[in-house]
């Protein structure tokens, strides 16, 4: 069989951004290698393998900055394993269950780590929306901490509305600001909190445009930036010396047509993400603790050894 409609569906989301945010996106990716292995009607295991690989890269091919879908690929298909094809698809059953509570117990631990960072009375100012970022609000609030934050609207698709409805919900007072207006409400701010999409092994860390210009200012006024990224969002590419591609998405996003042509129809260039420098970032806070964005490669090697593998590409 060729690759299923789910997994083409899942896919198109995350190319659109329906689904998005770099821990949903690895928790849909694997969900979709599972339907694939469900409906899969391989008759050898060398099929069923072929077809979750074919599938693996369908999904790879959509988003290419945030390392937790290559990252959630790699799992499932490192976790298929078996003689036949009935236990093949069993495994990855039972990976995908585990892959997915792990991302959830992750989240969860990271956030208390994050929390332990904030302060009754504290002041955070968000950048774009972060469910790893909001973990930690999310704890600090259960251990009764009063916070307020300042909310970036994040342009141009505006995610920090999504952060200021979750940080309503959570009972967090909210202001939003423009983007351009976060230097002059910094030394209002405790802290900044971002998440991030991928970490280098240096320690710089690759989140939503508009991140680094808000730590460089941050480190300017004596803010601190913390940053919340399970390790799912480290990235074994970058302990071989790659780099991490950044997205250029569509220029509408920023400008519709007809305006663009009003205004003399200048170029409009539209990079998703941005990179940090480890300087301006105090504290990377994950699931196994928090770290000087320096020190992270010996979590790195730790997890992944000296490199990576690409088991989507056919052997
Ligand atoms: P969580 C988002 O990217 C933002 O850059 C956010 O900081 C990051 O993913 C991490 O999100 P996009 O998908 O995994 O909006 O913490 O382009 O939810």
């Amino acid at each position: 069989m060729d690759v299923h409609r789910e997994v083409h569906e899942t896919a198109a989301a995350i190319d659109a951004m329906e689904t998005r945010g770099a821990a949903a996106i690895a928790d849909a990716a694997a969900r979709a290698l599972r339907s694939q292995a469900r409906a899969s009607d391989a008759d050898t295991p060398e099929a069923f393998r072929a077809e979750l690989r074919a599938a693996a890269r369908t999904l790879f091919e959509t988003r290419p900055t945030a390392v937790s879908l290559p990252n959630a690929l790699r799992y499932v298909l490192h976790g298929a394993d078996g003689q036949t094809v009935a236990a093949l698809r069993e495994s990855v059953e039972t990976t995908v269950a585990e892959f997915c509570a792990r991302l959830e117990h992750a989240q969860a631990d990271l956030g208390e780590v994050g929390a332990n960072r904030l302060r009754d009375g504290d002041v955070v100012m968000t950048h774009c929306h972060s469910t790893d970022a909001l973990a930690c609000v999310e704890a600090a609030v259960d251990q009764g901490k009063e916070l307020r934050a300042i909310v970036k609207e994040t342009r141009p698709r505006n995610q920090g509305h999504i952060t200021a409805e979750a940080l309503s919900e959570l009972g967090v007072p909210v202001t939003l600001i423009v983007d351009s207006a976060a230097r002059h409400y910094l030394n209002d701010v405790d802290h900044v909190l971002v998440g991030a999409d991928s970490i280098a092994a240096d320690g710089s860390v690759i989140n939503k445009i508009g991140t680094s210009g808000l730590a460089v200012n941050a480190r300017d006024r004596g803010t601190p930036i913390m940053v919340a990224a399970q390790t799912l969002k480290l990235h074994p590419a970058t302990l071989t010396g790659h780099t991490v591609d950044i997205e250029t998405r569509d220029v509408t996003e920023v400008i519709d047509e007809a305006t663009r042509a009003s205004i003399g129809a200048p170029d409009v260039v539209n990079p998703a993400f941005d990179v940090t420098p480890p300087r301006y970032v105090d504290a990377i806070v994950t699931e196994r603790g928090q770290f000087p964005p320096e020190s992270i490669v010996t979590l790195m090697r730790e997890l992944f050894g000296e490199g990576t593998t690409r088991p989507w590409e056919e052997p």
